[in-house]
């Protein structure tokens, strides 16, 4: 039997000269592909030895991972695969409160954090039932590395079947609670071959060519983790990595580099950039966007700047890619505003309320069904069979429709979210959550939170709050409350202390109304 673990599909594919570059940080440390199987080989050996149990139906043990980013963090990933284990990273940006829900919620065997933050979250991970606690930090230190330092740089990758547990990422949830989606090895295979050839990497490797990656995405999403750097390490491409986004910095390095990855954010500080032109990007032959709605104004502006059509691309933690506008052809078939058409193997329907199809044009739910669509939310069974229909789509609770408005037949655009989601420089932010937490505070008698356009992260969240007639309320002392229990990202950029909240004949309060009064705040 074939071992369909991800990483025996990585090494399978590693080029032939082990010596050559594989990463290459910006200052100046390098990694051949030597090192990273060595590396993974002592680390996989490490994880190996402390045994940690898998469940009784096989669920392997989870490695729950919150470090700063760094080739190190890149290198635990891969021999947590390597090993067997599924792995479950989480962003740094989360405080204490937000980790103990995930560390009780996926029950990880082994916690590794980042040195600076041990000392807080090791009693939090103990409590939780975690017998291991370790850590990583940015600059190769931390325990993680000591331990695994006296194994062999040599292992055999553990064997793994395609429906065997990855990796399990949090995505927030509509209810305010976090669901862990489960992606399998088959998945995250599936996905990452389709996108080497879909997106050229396949052809620059045969032609003799080689890609080199520049990777600036956080390391704890589908985004960085597994778009990216899968991209590169089946293409035997080398890495240009920056712990992070740094616009001077990443101008510099263009010149060395063929493909760049981002979030719109990224394109527009980017474009806000000096050095920023053609001949910075003489080298370059892909830029992808994605995890956020990417505008065709910024599309153009970087079109006119670099003579370069971005790539847009979508996708979703359940499903890793499912949808992009196409590499090869012309430029001209990239088409803004779309997000492209369905990749190889995936079927994407759009279909009204009731279930029935939806015309070329007909705005409608996006369904989607493929071999990189995970098999439901880690042990979440209600929630999995209410978001799976029955004959095996998954509803992405994103509304688009296919065609129409000038379009080419087959494309998908985006028109909105059937869930109330706000996409913050590509991040996440479900309101419920947020107004979660200000609803708990002292002297607020409700909240509203929304997203607002934001030039810079395309959209911010923002608050609307109601006081208790008895205290008086202070927007600044809830966004200082807010910091110190959620992570930055989630806090509002705003927030406005009202009499009342808008609300229909039914009761509910109108959201659109709110957006429509504050839509220029960050204008
Ligand atoms: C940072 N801040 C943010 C965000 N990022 N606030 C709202 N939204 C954000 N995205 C806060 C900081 O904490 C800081 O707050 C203030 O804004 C300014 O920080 P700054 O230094 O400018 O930010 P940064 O550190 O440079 O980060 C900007 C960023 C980052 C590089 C665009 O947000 C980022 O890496 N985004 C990418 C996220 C990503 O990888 N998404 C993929 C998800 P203060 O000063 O108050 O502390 S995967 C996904 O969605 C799927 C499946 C897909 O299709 O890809």
């Amino acid at each position: 039997m074939k071992n369909e673990n991800l990483f025996a599909l990585i090494e399978a594919r590693l080029p032939r000269d082990l010596g050559g570059r594989f990463l290459e940080t910006l200052d100046s440390l390098a990694y051949s592909w030597r090192d990273l199987l060595h590396a993974t080989g002592r680390l996989a050996g490490w994880l190996a030895s402390l045994q940690l149990p898998a469940e009784a139906d096989g669920t392997p043990a989870r490695v729950m991972v919150q470090v700063e980013k760094s080739p190190e963090a890149l290198l635990l990933y891969l021999a947590t695969l390597r090993a067997g284990l599924a792995y479950v990273p989480l962003n740094p940006a989360y405080q204490q409160g937000e980790v103990e829900y995930f560390l009780n919620d996926a029950r990880p065997a082994l916690f590794v954090c980042s040195p600076q933050r041990q000392a807080a979250l090791e009693p939090v991970a103990r409590a939780a039932g975690v017998a291991h606690v370790f850590t990583l930090g940015e600059g190769r230190n931390g325990s993680v590395l000591e331990a695994a330092a006296p194994f062999p740089d040599t292992y055999v990758t553990v064997r793994r079947r395609a429906d065997d547990l990855a990796a399990i990422l949090y995505t927030s949830g509509t209810t305010g609670r976090s669901k862990g989606a489960m992606l399998s090895h088959g998945n995250l295979s599936a996905n990452a071959l389709v996108l080497d050839e879909f997106w050229g990497f396949k052809e620059e490797r045969d032609a003799g060519d080689q890609d080199v990656l520049l990777h600036a995405l956080p390391l704890f999403h589908v985004h960085g983790l597994f778009v990216a750097a899968h991209a590169a390490l089946l293409a035997g491409s080398r890495m240009l990595f920056m712990n992070r986004f740094d616009p001077p910095a990443l101008v510099r390095w263009l010149p060395k580099a063929t493909v760049f990855m981002g979030v719109p954010t990224m394109y527009t500080r980017l474009l806000a950039e000096p050095g920023f032109d053609r001949h910075a990007c003489r080298n370059m032959r892909l830029f992808i966007s994605g995890s956020a709605p990417l505008l065709a104004e910024t599309f153009e502006q970087f079109r006119g700047r670099t003579g370069r059509a971005i790539v847009e691309r979508y996708g979703m933690s359940e499903t890793v890619m499912l949808v992009s506008n196409p590499y090869f052809g012309v430029a001209a078939d990239r088409v803004a505003g779309t997000v492209g058409l369905p990749l190889p193997g995936v079927e994407v329907r759009i279909v009204k309320e009731d279930g029935s199809a939806c015309r070329t044009g007909e705005v409608g739910q996006v369904q989607v069904r493929g071999p990189s669509v995970f098999p439901g939310y880690w042990r979440m069974l209600e929630k999995t069979a209410e978001d799976f229909t029955a004959d095996g789509f998954f509803r992405t609770g994103d509304v688009g429709h296919f065609g129409g408005s000038g379009r080419p037949e087959g494309y998908l655009t985006l028109v909105g979210r059937a869930k109330d989601l706000i996409i913050s420089g590509g991040y996440n932010v479900y309101p419920k959550e947020i107004e979660g937490y200000i609803d708990e505070m002292p002297g607020v008698a409700e909240s509203a939170v929304i997203g607002l356009p934001h030039p810079d992260f395309g959209e911010a969240v923002a608050a609307v709050v109601v006081a208790k007639a008895t205290a008086p309320l202070d927007a600044a002392a809830i966004m200082a409350g807010l910091r110190a229990r959620i992570a930055n990202f989630k806090v509002p950029k705003r927030v406005w202390v009202v009499e009342d909240l808008p609300r229909n004949a039914m009761g509910k309060v109108q959201k659109n109304v709110l957006r429509e009064r504050y839509r220029e705040a960050f204008a």
